[in-house]
């Protein structure tokens, strides 16, 4: 019989769960430690898939599946990681971390930056006409990705919801990004509608969606990734070592090219605090203008000589987007509003 649980258990299963969970794990990482190296293949190189935790599931030269332990000491691993690995009677073992190319990081309880995805080449900014875009929050997905050093590519979606007026409106704000040199694509994923330039995007590069929840990110996954690799994701997470060994982040390989790596981790990419010199090297065509102004602590907003006051006025960079330069200033100034 389903019962509501009050708080204290609800705390106390969980608590369980976690001990078990890293029961098993540690059980798991002993017996990596303890496989008898005389019995391992060579060393290879391997690509992680999916991470489990204590075990991981990485691609070889082949493209064939391998479920690997962990030798010890290694450092965290995460879905895209390029990999050392032997192969083992059934399985193999992981025994280095290559270098990583980039690596997306969300904040941990303490605000330290923990990577969830590594080897990304490119961030699909989503956003839609419903739940309503915000050019504040495209341009903080837009600095983010430009800090973390990855391209972003931005994506509306759900443009079957606009209507002439509100396309036009819609047409202006991306006419914008394009301005400043970022590849724009629109999409409806309901009406099949311009997935093929999307499509063609993802062709070459490992990508992750990013974006406010509901703009359409798991449908447009949907769209690209064929249904059998999600059904072999689930059927990979019963077999293998256990069933406490599920995890919900995955690369996947697109039929025509390209890889999506679909985490809950990467969904919560978003900009971390950053200082005001940061943040405007962030904004692409504001950056070079940074140390041109009269004033070296000039803070665009009002001071006589300002660099970028001046590129606006003689139309070079958009007044909106200083604009959203200075509110995200602010806002990292004073998170609280106060
Ligand atoms: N009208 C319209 N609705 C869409 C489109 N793409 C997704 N949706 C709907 O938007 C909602 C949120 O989509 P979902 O993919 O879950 O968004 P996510 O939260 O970003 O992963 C769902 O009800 C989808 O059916 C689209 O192109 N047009
Ligand atoms: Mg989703
Ligand atoms: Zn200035």
């Amino acid at each position: 019989m389903p019962r509501k649980l009050n708080r204290r258990q609800q705390w106390r299963i969980e608590k369980i769960q976690l001990e078990r969970q890293q029961r098993l794990e540690k059980k798991l990482s002993k017996a990596g430690a303890q496989i008898d190296p005389g019995s391992l293949g060579p060393e290879e190189e391997g690509l992680v898939i999916a991470n489990f935790g204590a075990s991981l599931e990485l691609e070889d030269s082949t493209g064939e599946l391998h479920r690997c332990l962990l030798r010890q000491n290694l450092p965290p691993l995460v879905v895209g990681d390029r990999v050392i690995w032997q192969r083992g009677n059934e399985g193999g073992v992981v025994t280095a971390r290559q270098p990583r190319q980039s690596e997306l990081a969300r904040p941990d309880g303490i605000g330290k930056p923990k990577a969830v995805a590594a080897n990304i080449n490119q961030i699909l900014v989503v956003a839609a006409p419903a739940p309503a875009y915000s050019t504040d929050l495209i341009d903080q997905y837009l600095v983010a990705s430009e800090l973390t050093g990855v391209q972003p590519t931005l994506i509306f979606n759900k443009i079957d919801l606009l209507d002439g007026a509100a396309r036009e409106r819609v047409q202006t704000v991306l006419q914008r990004y394009r301005g400043i040199g970022y590849q724009v694509l629109t999409a409806s994923t309901l009406q099949a509608h311009g997935l093929d330039e999307v499509r063609t995007q993802l062709q070459g590069r490992i990508s992750v969606f990013v974006g406010q929840s509901g703009v359409g990110k798991s449908s447009l996954i949907r769209s690209f990734i064929p249904r059998e690799d999600i059904a072999v994701q689930a059927l990979s997470q019963q077999s293998g070592l256990g069933q406490h060994t599920t995890s919900t982040s995955r690369l996947y390989h697109l039929p025509d090219g390209g890889s999506l790596i679909d985490s809950p981790g990467v969904r919560d990419f978003r900009l971390w605090p950053v200082e005001p010199a940061t943040l405007l090297g962030g904004f692409r065509e504001l950056a070079p203008y940074q140390g041109m102004c009269k004033f070296r602590d000039c803070s665009h907003r009002h001071e006589p000589g300002c660099a970028l006051r001046e590129a606006v006025t003689e139309g070079k960079i958009s007044k909106e987007r200083l604009q959203s330069y200075h509110r995200l200033a602010l806002q990292m100034e004073n998170p609280d509003g106060e």
